[in-house]
Parts: structure tokens; sequence; C-alpha cells
């Protein structure tokens, strides 16, 4: 059947068009597909003011004025969004956090020395975090340490200590706003708990104090849940150091065993990389006819793995069913976030196994294999078993792999970029200064079907550069940006000239890979470390945040902590909460006064572009920099 290519529409990549339409000839449905059938969609969800919180309802608000204005509770539009917002937030909170929380348990089970396929890879940084933590580790063993500092940061999950401790990172005038604000996360658990309680009919009516709760809320995964994961996990696995690595379908052998590691949590996806290198899987590879195993990455397990270990990269979000259309991939392990149940159909259409793995995420037509760090390495090494025997099953004649990788570097930790500054911020500091780098942005978050794949990602990332703007990325924004060839040094290229010459001198990219969804958190680090070297307050740094092509709930948490933190934040995906102009006016303009930090709502990435810009250089202005005045910008690059 002759199929038309719209798919320039759906996504800039090359790779990914010819999945999308190889999936179109053979009739095998997508998540472009599954939007399209969805049109048009629900115009009250869309502005936030429909309501299924009680069983007296369903209830809506219309936002024309024309039919109710009230809930059947009496729950106007305002109280119905901010609601809404609180309880996503919450949900994407609570995500992270509990990413964060089985990292702890893990690592409190191998400080007792419980697991399998585990170690304490950075004994430094354990170190380091032990004595942030209020913990002598002199003349301790590395597991004593470990023992207490998991305890420690146990007791942050619930109600103990009343206030987070990574938060002493933070500079003392942002401290304090919380505080006056009350706004400072006590516990991380607590606050998600309360977002649900205040959000349940009859609590929280007034949407400016639920929106405030959102805020502390968004912070406990912030400074709280996702900062927990990230620095144990570097504690477990490593902490990232530059590495090369490579991106795009192309990183999928015809002539290997090609297992797909999907998700965000790297407890499992790392033991499997050590179960791959195990000689009798090899030879069981050998012996199916098969060269060796080829391990890639998937979503931010991925990013976990491709940070610290240069593991390459299949794809971002969008990508994880077009992977399978490829034939050629024999396993997808699965752990959670982010994973469409939708894989499971599309690798029935082929040999592919997809494996669940954590009991918490089961996917119906998956196999389950329960994940039990304390037999981490037998499970790493059944999986991939499962994977070398899928192989077998392979059809070589259906395998079709767009041709092609390209090369990036990851494994910008914050360790590593003060590092190649010679162990201070104080080089950046004077870059910026001195107007060589006008600022920083942090490009992160997903993929969503509604906006052409990496397209806003990739536009805002290059037009940043150009205009000596640093770009970090995290997440679907990482790969989407090492597939457009932007994070490799030789990228400096078309930076503009002040950012050329420090990535130059550097030999680093201009857009710089520093991990994860959870990984957000580096940002934060590096935000407060910049802003305590200036003595100033993170909101007065010339930084900002965008998040493209957001999708999920983790990411309205993300964007929330960015900017309780006192980053603006750009979103191009338009948010639920148009229904309530109360609602969106203190989201984009008073939260400012609030915060020092505000959003903006800005679909097109050359706008939005136009607006960091305006804002990295109001920044400039307030801290005394050579800066561009407003209309010295345009909407194009310089
Ligand atoms: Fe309707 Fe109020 Fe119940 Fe929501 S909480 S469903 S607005 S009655
Ligand atoms: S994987 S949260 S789609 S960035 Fe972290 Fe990508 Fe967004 Fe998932």
């Amino acid at each position: 059947m002759a199929t038309t290519d719209n798919t320039r529409q759906l996504s800039i990549n090359n790779d990914a068009r010819a999945m999308i339409m190889r999936a179109r000839e053979e009739g095998i449905e997508t998540v472009w597909d599954r939007l399209a059938a969805q049109q048009p969609q629900c115009g009250y969800c869309a502005l936030g003011v429909s309501c299924r919180n009680c069983a007296m309802g369903p209830c809506r608000v219309d936002p024309f004025g024309e039919g109710p204005q009230k809930g059947v509770c009496g729950a106007d539009a305002d109280i119905i969004v901010a609601r809404n917002l609180g309880r996503t937030i919450a949900a994407g909170a609570s995500a992270h956090s509990d990413h964060g929380r089985d990292i702890l348990e893990v690592f409190a089970e191998l400080a007792a020395g419980e697991t399998t396929g585990y170690e304490l890879r950075d004994e430094t940084k354990l170190r380091n975090l032990a004595e942030e933590w209020g913990i002598d580790p002199e003349g301790k063993e590395p597991r004593e340490i470990a023992r207490e500092l998991a305890t420690s940061m146990m007791e942050e999950f619930g109600i103990v200590k009343g206030r987070l401790s990574f938060a002493d990172r933070l500079p003392e005038q942002r401290t304090k706003l919380w505080n006056d604000l009350g706004i400072t996360p006590r516990g991380i658990d607590r606050e998600n708990v309360e977002m649900l309680h205040r959000t349940h009919m009859g609590v929280d009516n007034d949407y400016v104090n639920t929106l405030l709760h959102g805020l502390r809320t968004s912070l406990s995964d912030g400074w709280g849940g996702s900062m927990v994961a990230t620095e144990l996990s570097d504690v477990m696995f490593g902490t990232p150091m530059p590495v090369r690595s490579k991106v795009n379908l192309g990183a999928l052998r015809p002539e290997c065993v090609n297992i797909a590691l999907h998700g965000h949590n790297p407890l499992l996806s790392d033991v499997i990389m050590q179960a791959a290198e195990d000689p009798e899987l090899v030879a069981l590879a050998h012996e199916y006819g098969a060269e060796s195993i080829n391990l890639v990455g998937l979503c931010c397990t991925g990013n976990e793995l491709q940070m610290r270990k240069g593991l390459p990269m299949v794809g971002n979000h969008l990508m994880q069913e077009l992977v399978l259309l490829t034939g050629a991939l024999d396993a997808m392990v699965v752990d959670y976030q982010c994973i469409m149940p939708s894989v499971t159909d599309v690798a029935k259409c082929f040999h592919t196994v997809v494996i669940s793995t954590a009991d918490k995420a089961k996917f119906t037509g998956a196999t389950h294999v329960s994940f039990d760090p304390h037999r981490g390495l037998e499970i790493g090494k059944q999986i991939v078993r499962m994977g070398v025997e899928a192989y077998d099953n392979r059809n070589p004649e259906r395998v079709r792999i767009p041709e092609g990788t390209v090369e990036m570097m990851a494994g910008f930790s914050v360790e590593a970029i003060l590092g190649a500054l010679g162990g201070t911020p104080e080089p950046l500091v004077e870059a910026i200064k001195a107007g060589k780098i006008r600022g920083a942005v942090a490009i992160v978050g997903c993929n969503n079907p509604k906006v052409p794949q990496d397209f806003g990602h990739v536009t805002l990332a290059k037009r940043m550069i150009e205009n000596d703007i640093l770009v970090l990325v995290t997440g679907c924004s990482a790969v989407a940006n090492g597939k457009a060839g932007l994070m490799l040094p030789e990228a400096a290229e078309m930076a503009g000239p002040g950012l050329r010459e420090i990535c130059q001198a550097l030999g680093i990219p201009p857009v710089l890979h520093m991990g994860s969804c959870v990984d957000n958190t580096r940002i934060l680090v590096l935000a407060a470390a910049l802003a305590r070297f200036l003595g100033v307050d993170i909101s007065q740094l010339p930084l900002a945040g965008a998040a493209p092509e957001w999708y999920s709930e983790k990411a309205v948490s993300i964007g929330a902590y960015v900017v309780a933190s006192g980053i603006e934040t750009v979103l191009g995906v338009q948010p639920a909460i148009f229904g309530s102009p109360n609602v969106v006016k203190l989201l984009a303009e008073g939260l400012d006064d609030v915060v020092g930090a505000k959003f903006a709502v800005e679909p097109d990435p050359e706008k939005a572009a136009l607006l960091i810009r305006r804002h990295i250089e109001a920044k400039r202005k307030g801290l005394g920099l050579s800066c561009l005045e407003p209309e010295e910008m345009t909407a194009q690059a310089a």
C-alpha cells in the first residue's frame, strides 16, 4: 500500500523517519498514529478545568463563561487548575524521589554487604558527601561511612529532620527566601503526601497557597529525591567524566545480539553491562552465530550508562517504538518511567523479547524478571541470556537498520566541568564577566509527538550557542543534540566567537551532556556553586531553563523546582493551566516577585531563543556586566 511521506512534520531525524515509514508500510501503529486518533483532544482537560477528584464529579468549568463556572463542590477554575497542577507536580516529584529511594535502598544493602554486582566506585565522593552530611569519615572503612550516610539519607524521606540537608548547598539568599516564604522542603515523602492531602476535596481552596506548596513539593524532588539519586549513583557507579560515545539507530549492529536498556534507573542496567562481558554468555552468542553482544541505550537509563561508560544510544523517548521496527533488536530491557505500554505490541510484530524488571512496573506482554540486588549479577546474566536466545529467532530478512551514527561526548558532571576549569568556577565566571560567554541555558526534558521530534531541542540549542550562550543538556534533549552533532568539541565551530574560543581552549563541546532527568540536580548544584562564588542569589545569574518538547509529570516537577530555585524557564508545550487566567498570571508574572523567576510558554523555538537571550542580557545588566539591549536582538541567529 502506498504511504504518504509527511514524516518531516513528525521528526527531524532520518533514522526516525525511515522507521515511521516502515511502520506505515507494515501497518504497525506508533505514537503518532495514536495521537492522530485522539484528535480532537479534550479542551477542558487541555485547559486544566476538568476535575475528577471526587465522586460528586467529574466536573468541568466552562472557559467561555457560558456553562458552569463551578464544580459540584463549589471549586472554581482557579482551584481546579491549581489542584490539578499540584497533583501533577506531586506525581513527577514522587517518580523521581521513588527512583532516589530505590537507589538509596540498594546503597544501604551494598553497605551492609548484602548485594552482588555493586561497588562503592567513587570513594572520594562518598567521603565528601559524608562530610557534607556531618558524618566524620576519618579512619572509617568505606562501607561504614556508606552505612551511616544511608541511614542519614533515609531520614530525609520522612519527618525526622524537618529540612533537607542538600539545601545547605544553596546560597544564603535563597535559603532565606525559601524560609521566609515557607517553602523550604521538610521531607521528601512528606511534601508529596501533603500535596495529595491538600488537593483532596475541601482542603486547600486557595490557589496561591496550593501553588506555593507545589513549589515546595517540587523542591523536595530537585534538592531531595533526585539529588539523592544522582549523588548515590555517582558513588556506586562512578562520577561521570568526559567520554566519547555515539548515537542513532545505526548503533545497532546486524551481526551482534542487540539488547536495549530503557527506562531511568541504572541499578540493573549497570550489572547488565557487566553481565554482557561474561565469557560464557559471549561464547553462547558465538554459538548462535552472533559476533558479540551489543548493548545500546534508550532514554535516561541509556543516559546514565552513556555518561559513565560511553554506552551508544539508539535514541530518546520517541525512538522507543522505532528501535523495535528495525527488526534487529533482540531484547528490550525496561525498568520504569517513560516506557510506552505499546512497546510490547510493536515487539510482537518482530522477534524481540521485552523484559520488565521492576516489580512496580510490569507490562502486559513482557517477560518479567524480578530485580533483586542480592542476586544482581546473576539476574543480569539471566537477562542477557534471554537476549542471546532471542537472537536465534531473528529473521535477518526483516532487519532494516538505518545507516550511520553520530559521534558525541557525554560525562559532564559538575566534578568534570570544574575539573576542566582547574577545580574552581572562576574561569567560567571570568568568561561570563568578559562577555565571552553571555550566560548558560539548561535545555532539558522529553520528546512529545505534538512537536516534530527534536526540532525544539536542536533549534534552541543552535540559537543559544550561536549567541555565545553555553548549553547544558540532560535527558532526551541530550540525545537530540547529540544526533544533531552539537556535542563534540568540533561543534564549537558553530558557536559564537566568545563561546568558540572558550570551548576550543578547553577542548569541550558548546553543548554539555550533564546526564539523565534526575541529573538536572547537577545543574542546580552548578548554579548554586556559581552563585555562592559570586556572593549572589541564583536568580541574579544569567541563566535560564527550557523544556521545548516536554511531556511528563516529572518535567513539570523539574520546571517547578528550577523556577523555585531562581531560574527562569521556558516551556515549549502548553501546560494544562490556561483555563485559569489567575494561575497563568501567577506563574508567568507574579512568581518573579516571589522567587525571582517565572515561567514562559513559547512553542516556537526561535521566539523562545529570543526570550532567553533577552532574559540573560537583563540578568547581565543586573550584575553590572556588559549587555545587549532588547532591541539589539532579533528572532533570528546573529
Ligand atoms: Fe467536582 Fe469538586 Fe469533586 Fe472536583 S472535587 S470532582 S470539582 S465536586
Ligand atoms: S527520559 S522524562 S522522556 S526527558 Fe528521562 Fe526523556 Fe522526559 Fe523521559
